[in-house]
């Protein structure tokens, strides 16, 4: 297969990090982007659609990947000014980010879909070979229980909570996929399962209707584990994410191992590549029923150039 159609489903951080090197070595091939929408918040009347804008910043050679999120060379100072007038946002959006967040949500005003919306906006961000697609139209935002019985949104829990308190349930809203995010992933020569959190990210997309179907319908399916256990990460944003995914899994009883998250791709993906330094785990993904390929998960680079060889 010499030009291989590839969806990747992904959240922010993991999809931001790996869909710019796997467009570039697919070369011919075509890739789509079904990013989740849990994460979705309205701010200040606004739709800030992070997962989605990660990957297209990153796409779009605009992301900060130092942070994790956003642009690069941003500016507070609206936020700055919100917290003079005495209303200190917890979630720290960008003054050059709030232009996307103010044209998406003139865009939805207007009668237009979130898909639709997205597609415009990528255009205008000078993405041309990559198609970027919502799992979802509707307004799927995820919820967290807490141990403590609050109920939260799930950026609350993140970024206002930084993930800390323990998580009692994470409630993934579930309803419609988008119809064009189906129909990508039917029509798909191979679908992979990012390194993004398996419950809050993919979880969110795979618990979607019609997502999980779609994906049996594809040749090849391939997962990739999130979690790299034999390196400490060295970074804050990784660390963060590392807390919010071990919380969200210990819901479901699992700990942050490829072999746990194995269990929770059984029967949908085929391969589960993990890093080099986890060969320990191979025996428990086998076990899971999913088919261990070593790689180098930490280079993007080389993770996507093993991820195209696998595609094509
Ligand atoms: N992450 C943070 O840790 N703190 C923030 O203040 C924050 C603001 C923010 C604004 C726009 C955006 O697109 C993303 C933003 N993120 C922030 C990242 C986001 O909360 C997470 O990366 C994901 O939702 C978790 O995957």
């Amino acid at each position: 297969m010499s030009r291989p159609s590839v969806v990747l489903l992904t959240g922010g951080l993991g999809g931001a990090r790996l869909a710019p090197r796997l467009r570039d070595v697919l070369n011919q091939g075509k890739l789509s982007i079904v990013a989740n929408v849990g994460d979705n918040l309205m701010w200040h009347g606004l739709l800030v659609c992070p997962d989605l804008d990660s990957v297209a910043y990153a796409l779009a050679g605009l992301w900060d990947s130092e942070r994790g999120w956003g642009l690069r060379d941003e500016t507070f100072r609206v936020r700055d000014t919100l917290a003079d007038l005495h209303q200190r946002p917890w979630f720290n959006v960008g003054d050059r980010d709030l232009a996307l967040h103010l044209l998406r949500t003139d865009h939805l005003r207007s009668g237009y879909s979130l898909t639709d919306a997205t597609q415009e906006l990528s255009r205008r961000l000078g993405i041309t070979s990559v198609e970027m697609l919502p799992a979802s139209d509707e307004s799927n935002e995820t919820y967290v229980l807490l141990e403590d019985s609050r109920l939260l949104h799930f950026q609350e829990w993140y970024v206002r909570e930084q993930a800390d308190p323990k998580l009692g349930e994470v409630r993934l809203a579930g309803g419609m996929a988008s119809k064009a995010a189906v129909h990508t992933i039917e029509s798909a020569d191979a679908v992979i399962l990012g390194p993004s959190n398996p419950i809050t990210s993919i979880g969110a997309i795979l618990a979607l209707d019609g997502i999980e179907e779609a994906i049996r319908s594809a040749p090849r399916r391939i997962a990739v584990s999130p979690v790299v256990v034999g390196v400490e990460p060295n970074d804050a944003g990784v660390r963060h994410h590392a807390l919010a995914r071990r919380r969200a899994l210990a819901t479901v009883g699992r700990v942050d191992t490829p072999g746990a998250i194995a269990g929770l791709y059984a029967g949908l993906a085929e391969l589960l590549l993990i890093d080099n330094f986890d060969v320990g785990e191979t025996e428990e993904v086998r076990r899971a029923g999913l088919q261990p390929v070593q790689a180098d998960l930490l280079d993007p680079a080389a993770l996507a150039e093993t991820l195209a060889d696998l595609c094509t």
